[in-house]
């Protein structure tokens, strides 16, 4: 990405984060509840996470359209040239934001990549049931190229997102990029996938780990020795405390009243010895893990939607 271009995530961007400079810190206390992004977002091009899934499209889109106003896409100038891009889960790729979203962006040829991670997870929804058809394969009906890159390839990711932002940034519009990959853990601190997925799947996907594919590949063709993986690990760790230590005790500025409590509570308890805490077992004791604002599909009502997935996979209690 160039400087003047911008992002729009949702809430599982931290290695974009990293790449545009975002301080860890700036993105954990919104996790933690301590701030509520305060951060301003035009100092790095890069908008605050947003948790009301697939909202930040429109945002995007809002933004791109803006900026071919502006005139800063199709001149040929590299400095000037700019694009979107707009984060989302295949789970947001059933909301009406994203889907209005596509069609401004088509009719108006808008300057934006719509990256779609699909993990093939919506919570505990599976692909299956949010979409007949693969998600890439939906923007041809929009008018619009899609194209789906094995989302656990880094280098192929890489290439397949730089293409489709200077698409953008040369005027040719909008383009779908679904990376197909996997959500390996839970969503939350309040899920438990073994309620509702095979563990079979789980094993086949560590497998795929991406960290370790681009390891090998990069081992394999002479750019690294271990001792090379190594040493910015261990210089990372000299250079400061680990990012959630600096969070323990702080409320921040914008942080409400009625959270401190909670929050001072919970800091004592991660301060003590690991074997010491037990899992949170209760509702009530759900109450004060963090890990995740505003996302408790445990609380959710009845079962809904067809009984039975056309995947054949098993099919959970619950649906965010
Ligand atoms: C508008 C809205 N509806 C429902 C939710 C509850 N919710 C939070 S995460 C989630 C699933 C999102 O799935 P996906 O888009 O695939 O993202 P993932 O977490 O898998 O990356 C849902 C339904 C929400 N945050 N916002
Ligand atoms: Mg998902």
């Amino acid at each position: 990405m160039r400087p003047q271009d911008y992002v729009f995530p949702t809430y599982r961007e931290h290695g974009v984060a990293y790449c545009r400079g975002i301080d860890p810190l700036d993105l954990l206390g919104l996790f933690r509840g301590v701030d509520r992004g305060a951060r301003d977002p035009a100092e790095k091009n890069f908008g605050l996470y947003t948790i009301v899934i697939g909202a930040q499209v429109l945002h995007g889109v809002g933004y791109a359209m803006g900026i071919q106003r502006d005139g800063a896409v199709g001149t040929g100038d590299p400095d000037r040239d700019s694009a979107v891009i707009a984060h989302f889960g295949d789970g947001a790729s059933s909301q009406g934001d994203v889907n209005e979203g596509f069609i401004f962006a088509a009719s108006y040829n808008a300057p934006v990549v719509f990256f779609c991670q699909n993990n093939q997870w919506a919570i505990s929804e599976p692909i299956e049931r949010q979409s007949r058809i693969p998600l890439y394969q939906r923007a041809l009906g929009f008018g619009f190229p899609g194209v789906r890159v094995d989302g656990n390839d880094v280098l192929a990711t890489y290439a397949v997102t730089k293409a489709a932002l200077q698409r953008a940034r040369d005027g040719q519009g909008p383009t779908l990029v679904e990376a197909y990959t996997y959500r390996m853990g839970a969503h939350t601190t309040t899920d438990d996938p073994t309620r509702y997925r095979l563990s079979d799947d789980v094993e086949h996907w560590k497998l795929k780990d991406p960290i370790k594919r681009l390891e090998v590949y990069l081992r394999r063709n002479g750019l690294i020795d271990r001792g090379v993986h190594r040493r910015p690990r261990r210089r990372g760790q000299g250079a400061r405390p680990p990012p959630a230590r600096g969070l323990q005790g702080a409320a921040g500025p914008g942080a409400d009243e009625r959270l401190r409590p909670r929050l001072h509570r919970d800091d004592r308890r991660a301060r003590r010895p690991a074997t010491a805490a037990t899992p949170p077992t209760s509702p009530r004791s759900r109450e004060s893990t963090h890990e995740q604002p505003a996302e408790d599909h445990a609380r959710q009502g009845p079962q809904h939607g067809p009984a039975q997935g056309h995947g054949g996979r098993p099919q959970g209690p619950d649906h965010g």
